[in-house]
């Protein structure tokens, strides 16, 4: 289950990009009504650490017994760079991040320099997982 949701995760990044080579779309990543847990039309900070904890819980599972020291350090890494993106895109710092700011995110640059990390590290260390595991196996 946890593989297949990351999987998803995964996936959803790398198709955006598939998609749209250059111009991959971060609102296929960060689904604004998924993430608006309570349905008001605004993501509060703790609806954006709900849905990256959700995917990070599941990326920790995923990397548990990764041999790769890399596997460690990304998870923080990942926390600290999303919730970061949601700060920038608070332009107003009222807590909030509103369908306006929203956009301002998912068309902006450091989103998709975030995406393409993601991309990059955290695929590099499934492939890498998957021969350990079998070994460990
Ligand atoms: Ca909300
Ligand atoms: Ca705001």
């Amino acid at each position: 289950m946890a593989r297949a949701a990351l999987f998803t995760l995964a996936a959803a990044v790398l198709l955006a990009g598939a998609m749209a080579q250059e111009a991959p779309d971060p609102r296929d990543a960060l689904p604004f009504d998924e993430m608006d847990a309570d349905s008001n039309g605004v993501l509060s900070s703790d609806e954006v650490k709900a849905f990256f904890l959700k995917h990070i819980t599941t990326l920790k599972e995923m990397l548990k017994g990764n041999a790769n020291p890399k596997a460690q350090t990304i998870i923080p890494l990942l926390e600290s760079e999303a919730l970061k993106l949601f700060t920038d895109a608070d332009l107003n710092s009222d807590g909030d991040v509103d369908k306006t700011e929203y956009e301002g995110l998912v068309t902006g640059d450091a989103v998709k320099s975030f995406m393409k990390v993601v991309e990059k590290e955290v695929m590099a260390l499934m492939m890498d997982g998957m021969g350990e595991a079998h070994d460990e196996m």
